[in-house]
């Protein structure tokens, strides 16, 4: 049995499908589902007898607790986090409370769980936490890509809140003899991803025929991985990591987020045209992001050399897959931007609600 914190989000709810399409071990979800997670994003599973939920917050010491005493998992693999960079920048605070001590109060909670195992069991154990590229700060155009030795440089609060934890996660190894595997990813796209981040809402937005808001003048670069690719390095990882490692895993598509904009237009314009012109006549240029990094690489060759993973997906062929699923599920993305999201983007954008789409 395995725990999940954070599996109804667009990473965790992802890795659920995975996971059950690969493995017939069980698994618990444990989320405190905040506007990010959505139980839509496990329905597909709802019914599967290895499958179970449980609704709890990681910051609630006693509910992990008794979550760890009741369920006796062999691993967590730890989602849960606020992970978008714009409301860590308007209202922090909730970064450092679930990411810094949430992730503190799993860690202790496993620490006690663990301590009553036979010694020779002990070690099987595993704590996989989920961190992102974001910890080693911004490259500048000609830098070589992030390593697992470059050091730690967060510059928004998100990424402060998540180097924090990473941290927390280290000195538990360390101190406590923790069986931890720590792995940094890139910008990840794909199904359930809520559209509050750059790809789905560029989708959402243009289906409308409303402005595609670009953070100033575009020219940020990001290394987008596909999500099944990045399930299957988790996969891999929590199998065959040496415990105490941290793994670097990247898509090997670096993109301008122009470049990423213009390539969902000009697709839509091919599967869901604008009465008149391109989708890219949409985009807007918007006042950039406050300390918004430049530019994020991986340097992925500590997981490809050591445990055998690369990237399947091509940026082509995954933003097609991407964009099929959004096209084929309006339903899910009603149902997601009709509630909290919508006041976000009224407080971010200054925007206002929409009718629903016809074929909703
Ligand atoms: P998400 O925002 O879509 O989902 C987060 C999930 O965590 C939600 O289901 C939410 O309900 C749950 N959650 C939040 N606070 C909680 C709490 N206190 N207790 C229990 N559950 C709580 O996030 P995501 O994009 O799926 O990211 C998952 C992880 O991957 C995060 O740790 C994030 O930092 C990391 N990451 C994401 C990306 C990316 O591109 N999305 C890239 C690198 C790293
Ligand atoms: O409206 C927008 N316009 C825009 O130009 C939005 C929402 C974003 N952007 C830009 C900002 C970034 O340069 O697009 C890029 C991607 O933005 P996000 O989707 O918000 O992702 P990012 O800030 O890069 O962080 C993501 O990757 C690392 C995830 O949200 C994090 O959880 C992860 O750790």
């Amino acid at each position: 049995m395995i725990v999940i914190t954070g599996g109804a989000g667009f990473i965790g709810s992802n890795f659920v499908h995975h996971w059950l399409a690969e493995r017939d071990e069980p698994l618990v979800v444990f989320d405190a589902l905040t506007y990010a997670g959505n139980l839509e994003n496990l329905a597909p599973v709802a019914s599967d007898t290895r499958f179970s939920f449980v609704r709890g917050d990681i910051t609630d010491r006693e509910a992990v607790e008794r979550l760890l005493n009741r369920v006796r998992p062999r691993a967590i693999v730890h989602f849960a986090a606020e992970s978008h960079v714009d409301r860590s920048i308007r209202g922090p605070q909730a970064f450092l409370k679930t990411n810094v001590e949430g992730t503190f109060v799993l860690l202790e909670a496993v620490r006690v769980y663990r301590a009553q195992w036979a010694p020779s069991d002990r070690e099987s154990f595993r704590f996989l936490h989920v961190s992102t590229d974001e910890v080693y700060g911004s490259l500048g155009p000609s830098d070589p890509p992030f390593s697992e030795a470059t050091p730690f440089a967060p510059n928004s609060p998100y990424a402060a809140s998540k180097a924090a934890s990473d941290l927390w996660v280290r000195a538990y190894t360390h101190t406590y003899g923790l069986p931890t595997l720590i792995c940094h990813c890139s910008n990840n796209y794909g199904p359930y991803q809520f559209p509050e981040k750059l790809i789905p809402l560029m989708i959402h937005h243009a289906i409308e025929n409303r402005p595609l808001p670009l953070y100033g003048d575009g020219s940020q670069v990001r290394d987008w991985l596909h999500v099944e690719d990045h399930c299957r390095a988790l996969l891999a990882i929590l199998d065959r990591g040496r415990v105490g490692e941290t793994y670097n895993i990247g898509g090997r598509n670096e993109l301008t987020n122009r470049e990423v904009v213009e390539t969902v237009c000009r697709l839509l314009d091919r599967h869901r045209p604008r009465a008149h012109g391109s989708h890219v006549e949409g985009i807007a240029e918007v006042p950039d992001r406050p300390g918004h990094d430049w530019r994020y690489a991986i340097d992925t060759g500590k997981i490809e050399r050591e445990l055998g993973w690369v990237p399947r997906e091509t940026f082509v062929s995954g933003i097609e897959k991407t964009l099929s699923w959004y096209l084929d599920h309006p339903d899910w993305v009603w149902n997601v931007t009709t509630g909290a999201y919508r006041e976000w983007l009224d407080l971010h954008y200054g925007t206002g609600r929409s009718e629903r789409p016809a074929q909703a």
